[in-house]
């Protein structure tokens, strides 16, 4: 018989999901280093062997880290966004890539307007202030912050994440502003009753920014002290993005010199190590990157990336036509 393909699984993800990888594959399942982040080092020596690979977005996969993987051939990444590989280079190596889209849009939508409602009516700074006792007297301007409902929400990023974003905000009364690389169709400009800007009017009048566009060396920064500069001082500003599209000290500075009023942080560069600037902050709210991090989305993420491995290899229902491609144009034909 044929020797089946061997696939690494970087790390324990929903077990009865993974399992579905046996059927076809021999898998690697290797022991994840203490911090939960491999070596660059160990990412090279457990792709050395195997025809594909299933791994999540602390694992860095680039030129060096695929230099001995000769049978490479797949990469399933669990995240819709893959600044962790160098695509190109897989590309050019013959390494199809796909990621986890639409499976995650909702539940990210879903946190990002949680971290604008808290970071805007300062939600969990109450709770400590609260919590340290510091309620001794009743006062009518406690904790006064910022209105949702009648505020203009500017949107970066106007994918399927920042069209989910604009819908929950017309539910607010909220105005809504985007800017996004290409202008959106207006069907569906229309629908989430979005109006494109240039990125200094997104900026100077949003009452409430929300990040969501892919990283990339184009958009590193793209938030920085000239950008925040732009903004209303009693702004928030919320990142379900990447954390590297803010400059974080930059953030951290405005905020404590009340040029900012607020933010709502789900990602750091990096993770998992949060800058000491922001965590001694008040008005900043810190999520450990869990934005899609509901139940039946994460499994629903595996199961589509599993999914894509499965078809990427050849196999399954749709053996060589994998559900969710990110480069299929540059592998074809190689
Ligand atoms: C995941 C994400 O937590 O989808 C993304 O781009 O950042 C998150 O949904 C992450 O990718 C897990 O690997």
């Amino acid at each position: 018989a044929e020797p089946r393909p061997r696939v690494w699984l970087s790390r324990p993800l929903f077990e009865d999901v993974t399992d579905r990888l046996d059927e076809h594959f021999d898998v690697l399942r290797t022991a994840v280093p203490e911090a939960g982040v491999y070596a660059p080092g160990q990412v090279a020596s457990n792709l050395r062997d195997v025809d594909g690979a299933l791994v999540t977005l602390v694992e860095r996969i680039g030129a060096t880290e695929i230099a001995g993987a000769a049978r490479l051939r797949a990469v399933a990444n669990v995240g819709v966004g893959y600044d962790n590989l160098d695509v190109p280079v897989l590309g050019s190596a013959g390494v199809l890539v796909t990621n986890t889209p639409d499976v995650l849009t909702e539940t990210t939508a879903d946190f990002g307007f949680a971290l604008l409602m808290a970071a805007a009516r300062r939600v969990t700074e109450a709770e400590r202030w609260l919590r340290e006792g510091q309620w001794q007297r009743w006062s009518f301007d406690t904790l006064l912050g910022a209105d949702l409902h009648g505020s203009t929400l500017g949107i970066l990023g106007m994918g399927r994440i920042g069209q989910g974003i604009a819908r929950r905000a017309l539910g607010f009364g909220m105005r809504v502003l985007y800017h996004n690389r290409s202008r959106l169709p207006e069907a569906t400009e229309r629908e989430c009753r979005a109006e494109h800007v240039d990125f200094d009017a997104l900026l100077a009048n949003s009452d409430h920014l929300v990040l969501v566009l892919p990283y990339s060396p184009v958009t590193h920064h793209i938030i920085d002290a000239a950008a925040l500069a732009k903004m209303k001082p009693t702004a928030t500003l919320v990142n379900v993005a990447r954390g590297g599209v803010v400059d974080e000290l930059a953030l951290a500075d405005a905020l404590a010199n009340g040029r900012l009023a607020a933010a709502g942080l789900d990602v750091y560069e990096g993770e998992p190590r949060v800058r000491p600037e922001l965590l001694a902050l008040r008005n900043v709210v810190l999520a450990p990157h869990i934005a899609s991090a509901s139940r039946a989305t994460r499994r629903a993420m595996v199961a589509l990336a599993v999914d894509n491995l499965i078809a990427a290899l050849g196999y399954g229902p749709r053996a060589g036509d994998p559900p969710t491609p990110v480069n299929a144009d540059a592998v074809a034909g190689k």
